[in-house]
């Protein structure tokens, strides 16, 4: 294994995508290496390891379907799966299904560049290696975006983004704390550090919503119940927007009489987590329905926050409810009541530096830290991808043809990049959906690809004509919601300084999306240009099996 080595497909990535996308193509026949920068399994859940790291998406669905049997075997703890117990199931699967042998560790890619008879793969240490066929599983939300502030090298205490968390922890006890950031990372870590530090300092730029999560033990009879009724649960995922087992309501809540509404936020509230969106029909469609049930969420902030202006300075009102991605917490907006915990509106006063001793804001109040913690999540979707200098035809490199923005058809392969498939890419429904579904999709479409294109002989590279059209799109399926109203959201590229503003995954549903992956390969991928080599050329392939 190794330097020089040639296989039919290398794979970017051990995360979900990645170990997927290794168990199907060996069990059909492929010789396949996976490439991983880590020591481990598990991608993103590899990474994130800041205290209260925990999925939003519950543990029976959070998780792969392609196999009954490991449905079965596999037990989860917790309402919502954390870090670990994610890790761990990764690790079951890496061992379940024997992938490590296939899996290199340790090793980055940092180039990729396509000739006529296929790819070769350049990693960080130098080593290079070759294939008929890259597929990328670098995840969406890898690229860790910490923010260019001045000083910052000069910090005499100790930094950490969340998406590269120390392994062996960091001891917060007693400590002087910052966090920057109040997404979904940024409302996990809060109230944990919280309980840990001496005093902890939330910096926030922009007020964002949450739900309570209600995470729980899950029962042995819950796992039985899940268990005994897992195809069905499938089956409602598979019909779904988002990959949720949730069956959306069908009620009109500006149509209720006040007493009624107020009944059914109430219990959605109760309920917790992501299913609060499944409780409020056309909650991303109707602005006026989005209006009422924001008013909602801050009146709950006002009821929970004691203290008038640090509620005021918690409480959204520059976007509607759920059109960035809506974070849910154990206890987030609680912690704001403590007397060691407090909160700076760094919108008002934006952060004008780091010092030595802390952190420097434009009015000139300092704030001294020990520790600070940047939940300042990613580079999201085109940031991994970008992160390597992957070269098509004629060298043409990826960032050059996303210079504005991202282009590809179905978010899995991109024009000019023959024989290059980007499982979660930009323009698939990836981060709108719960992940292992849209994965298990992506994987099994781009693998059946693969096993026509492995009988033909042929090359696959999508038409300019169908990625404008896929493009065209993208923007309407966003446009068709309120999503693009959240201006600073990470799904349209505003929070990286410099990044196009592009809306970046599919919105136009999960199984509409699905439907229109089925239609393609049914009419023989009539979106890609299938091109036997000719006779000069020597595909890889011929010379890999
Ligand atoms: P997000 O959702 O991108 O949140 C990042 C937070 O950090 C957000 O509150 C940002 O404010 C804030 N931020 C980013 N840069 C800065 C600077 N320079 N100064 C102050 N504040 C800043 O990332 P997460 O990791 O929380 O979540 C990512 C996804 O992971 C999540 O949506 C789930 O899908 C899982 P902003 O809102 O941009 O004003």
């Amino acid at each position: 294994m190794g330097d020089g080595e040639h296989t039919d497909v290398l794979v970017i990535g051990a995360g979900f995508s990645g170990l997927y996308a290794l168990h199907r193509l060996r069990s059909l026949g492929f010789s396949v290496r996976v490439l991983e920068q880590a020591d481990g399994v598990g991608g993103t859940w590899f990474w994130n390891r800041y205290p209260g790291a925990r999925c939003d998406s519950e543990s029976y669905y959070y998780c792969y379907s392609f196999d009954p049997e490991l449905e079965r075997e596999w037990t989860w703890t917790e309402r919502y799966p954390g870090q670990e117990e994610i890790r761990g199931y990764l690790e079951h699967v890496a061992d379940r299904y024997d992938l490590r042998r296939d899996i290199e560790f340790g090793v980055r890619v940092s180039a990729a560049a396509w000739d006529e008879s296929g790819w070769t793969v350049t990693a960080e240490d130098g080593s290079s290696r070759r294939c008929r066929w890259l597929v990328t599983a670098v995840g969406c939300l890898s690229a860790a975006n910490v923010p260019d502030l001045p000083g910052l090298a000069d910090f005499a205490g100790e930094w950490h983004h969340t998406g590269r968390w120390p392994h062996e922890g960091v001891d917060v006890g007693g400590k002087r704390v910052g966090v920057v950031g109040t997404g979904s990372t940024g409302i996990q870590v809060i109230p944990v550090l919280a309980e840990q530090a001496g005093h902890l300092t939330v910096f926030q730029r922009t007020p964002n919503y949450s739900i309570p999560a209600r995470n729980a033990p899950v029962s042995a009879a819950e796992t039985a119940a899940t268990r005994a009724d897992y195809a069905a649960i499938r089956r409602v995922q598979q019909a779904s927007t988002n990959g949720h087992p949730f069956v959306l309501s069908d009620v009109d809540v500006l149509d209720l009489p006040a007493d009624r509404r107020r009944e059914l936020y109430e219990a959605a509230w109760e309920r917790g987590g992501l299913r609060f969106r499944a409780a409020v029909k056309d909650l991303l469609t109707d602005r006026a329905v989005n209006d009422d049930a924001s008013d909602f969420i801050r009146e709950k902030i006002r009821e929970t926050v004691h203290d008038p202006a640090t509620a005021e300075t918690l409480t959204p009102r520059d976007h509607p409810f759920a059109t960035k991605r809506p974070p849910i917490d154990t206890h987030y907006f609680e912690t704001y009541n403590r007397d060691d915990v407090s909160l700076v509106d760094v919108k008002a006063d934006p952060i004008a530096a780091v010092t030595p001793t802390g952190v420097r804001l434009e009015s000139g109040a300092e704030h001294r830290l020990d520790v600070l913690v940047f939940a300042t999540g990613f580079d999201a979707l085109t940031g991994p991808l970008l992160g390597m200098d992957i070269r098509g035809r004629d060298g043409v490199s990826l960032r050059e043809a996303w210079a504005d923005g991202p282009r590809t058809h179905l978010g899995l392969g991109v024009s000019g990049f023959p024989d290059l498939f980007t499982i979660t890419g930009p323009g698939s429904p990836s981060v709108l959906t719960n992940m292992p579904v849209a994965i298990e999709q992506h994987v099994e479409w781009t693998t059946d690809l693969l096993l026509r294109l492995r009988d033909t002989g042929e090359r696959a590279e999508p038409t300019p004509e169908a990625e404008e059209a896929w493009a065209h799109e993208v923007v309407r399926a966003a446009e068709a919601t309120l999503l693009p109203q959240a201006a600073s959201s990470w799904y349209l590229g505003a929070n990286v300084p410099g990044k196009a503003r592009v809306f970046l995954p599919y919105a136009g549903g999960y199984a509409r999306y699905r439907d229109t992956c089925a239609e393609e390969a049914a009419a023989g991928y009539p979106g890609f240009a299938l091109t036997r080599p000719t006779a000069t050329e020597s595909p890889v392939a011929a010379a890999g099996r």
